[in-house]
């Protein structure tokens, strides 16, 4: 007997596309809008990118220029950490391909940047892109880290493109990928490849976002799929009545994850990194501060409650953002002469000698698991991998003395039992919502609407998004106007900047107006699973952060 599945039932869900896109392919024209500058150090911008600088933004609809269609063969990659709806933007991209032309080829590079440069292939089918429609994960093509950036990598790629006959290359990522799509599409303007580049916005992070591009996908599922799980631990504790859960979230460095699930769930503490670094708050004050919560809970006889610990916070207390920035910077000059050194001892006589006597300080304050895990391998970006390091832990840890001192000074008679907990990878492969599973298939489908208009540089762009699909917008964003310089590794480089938590946004305002009351008391609220069929207001809404950003 065969039992029907979500994932047997998800397949058959058909994506909700922008309306002003539902007419059939054939019928969608395009229209120009302003040209474009940089989103700073203009100058610069121009220098790097001559051929993409200044390009128009562009919008689709029934009325304008219609492109004019021609054979295409299209390759695509994902790009980094999982985001749910990353299938659907490879299924929105295929649908319109095939239907601009049955003859259209689309060539999926597997395990991500590294598929391209390796000519690592497979051809996406009917019958493949049907086993993956509205599932959650990358695992259709893999994804992978490798970073496309240098000018021999580019050559390679171009050879790839020119054996495929290739007229485009949709990348699927973050920040960091988008911007390297730039500079990929730079370079075959220049060398005449005859390729496009299409870049579409993935990250669960939700960093990737500017006046064009209103959320990255995956960041509406994951944040669904956390406050779930949280949820059901705020019922546990309001029932058992014995338990702190201190509970990391990811999101890397940005907050926005944290504050979503906040915002949905309601616990007793939510850190916020940005907020952290703003006040230059330090260790012991974050602890004071989920300490005064613990003992006015206790007052009342509520010896539970929820943390809440953003992923990336650990880098934002200041003097251990200083700290790992001297490790990073020692590690990156001489981490093969340290990871030969046989024994603890002699880790830490090379770390004395290395780092300053102010971090040297702040790493001897720290446990020896948090000590270990600061010297764990870096990421190819030469960055400590936060996912790894246990805040959660660390925090209750100095809660726990804090609350033994106010103990000893009479101030304090609770009990105070910690429980740990970190989600991150539950939520990057869960079935996408609703909302991602649309608003995926449209970034997929409007790449394609991209390509067929002849565009390189562009960043595949839906608007308007929380309102309902009906009244979505698609077009396309130059890649170059979302665009900055920063300084990395002693060069001035072109980035596509991440956005952190806004302290003076609505999303963290609203968190701040409300979060005292959670503190004292339990004001928990669950939202339960993702609903994937009923009624719209229920399965297709979107997070409160786009709600309230919509308002603004
Ligand atoms: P992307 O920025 O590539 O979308 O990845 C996001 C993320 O999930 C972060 O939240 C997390 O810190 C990191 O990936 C974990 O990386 P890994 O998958 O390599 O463990």
């Amino acid at each position: 007997m065969e039992y029907s599945t979500l994932q047997s039932v998800r397949y058959s869900y058909q994506p909700k596309l922008p309306k002003m896109l539902r007419g059939g392919i054939k019928g969608i024209a395009v229209t120009e809008g302003d040209a474009t500058t940089a989103s700073g150090d203009e100058e610069k911008i121009r220098e790097l990118f001559p051929k993409l600088y200044g390009q128009k933004e562009l919008y689709f609809g029934a009325k304008g220029k219609k492109p004019r269609a021609k054979k295409h063969v299209v390759g695509v990659i994902l790009s980094g950490g999982q985001a749910p709806g990353g299938h659907n933007v490879i299924a929105g991209l295929y649908d319109a391909l095939k239907e601009g032309d049955e003859d259209n080829i689309l060539l999926g590079f597997k395990g991500g940047p590294s598929g391209l440069l390796e000519d690592n292939y497979i051809t996406l089918t009917a019958d493949t892109i049907a086993k993956y429609r509205n599932t959650g994960g990358f695992d259709m093509i893999g994804s992978g880290r490798t970073k496309l950036e240098t000018e021999e990598q580019f050559m390679i790629v171009g050879e790839v493109a020119k054996k495929h006959g290739m007229t485009a290359i949709v990348i699927i990522g973050g920040d960091d990928s988008n911007t390297n799509a730039a500079m990929l599409a730079e370079y075959f303007a220049e060398h005449e490849i005859g390729c496009q580049v299409i870049g579409c916005p993935k990250t669960i992070d939700g960093d990737l976002r500017n006046d064009d591009i209103e959320a990255s996908f995956g960041f509406d599922t994951a944040t669904k799929t956390y406050s779930e799980l949280i949820g059901n631990i705020m019922r546990d504790a309001n029932s058992a009545k014995k338990y702190w859960h201190f509970i990391k979230l990811m999101g890397r460095s940005a907050s926005h994850i944290a504050l979503e699930c906040a915002l949905q769930t309601h616990p007793n503490i939510c850190l916020i990194s940005e907020e952290v670094e703003r006040d230059g708050t330090d260790l012991a004050t974050i602890a004071d501060t989920i300490a005064d919560s613990v003992v006015k809970r206790a007052t009342q006889g509520f010896n539970f409650g929820i943390v809440i610990v953003p992923e990336g916070l650990i880098e934002f207390v200041p003097e251990v953002r200083q700290l790992i920035s001297e490790i990073n910077e020692t590690l990156a000059k001489n981490g093969d002469r340290f990871a030969r050194l046989p024994s603890w001892d002699e880790r830490l006589g090379f770390l004395t000698a290395s780092l300053s006597v102010e971090s040297m300080r702040v790493f001897n304050m720290l446990p020896l698991d948090i000590q270990e895990q600061l010297l764990m391998d870096r990421d190819p970006h030469g960055n400590v991998q936060v996912s790894r390091i246990e805040t959660e832990k660390l925090l209750s840890k100095i809660v726990a003395g804090r609350l033994q001192e106010l103990k000893q000074e009479g101030k304090y008679n609770g009990k105070f039992s910690p429980m740990h907990h970190f989600f991150g990878y539950e939520g990057r492969a869960a079935f996408p919502s609703n909302f991602d599973a649309d608003y995926c298939y449209s970034l997929g489908y409007t790449a394609f609407l991209l390509i067929q208009c002849g565009c390189t540089g562009y960043m595949s762009s839906v608007k308007n998004l929380s309102k309902s699909p009906d009244e979505w917008t698609a077009g396309g964003m130059p890649l170059t106007k979302m665009m900055d310089i920063e300084r990395r590794g002693g060069k001035d480089k072109p980035v596509i900047k991440k956005a952190l938590v806004d302290l003076n946004g609505k999303p963290f305002k609203e968190f701040a107006r409300r979060r005292a009351k959670w503190a004292a008391e339990t004001c928990y609220h669950y939202p339960g699973a993702i609903q994937y069929f009923g009624p719209a207001e229920l399965c297709d809404a979107t997070t409160i952060t786009l709600r309230l950003e919509a308002e603004e």
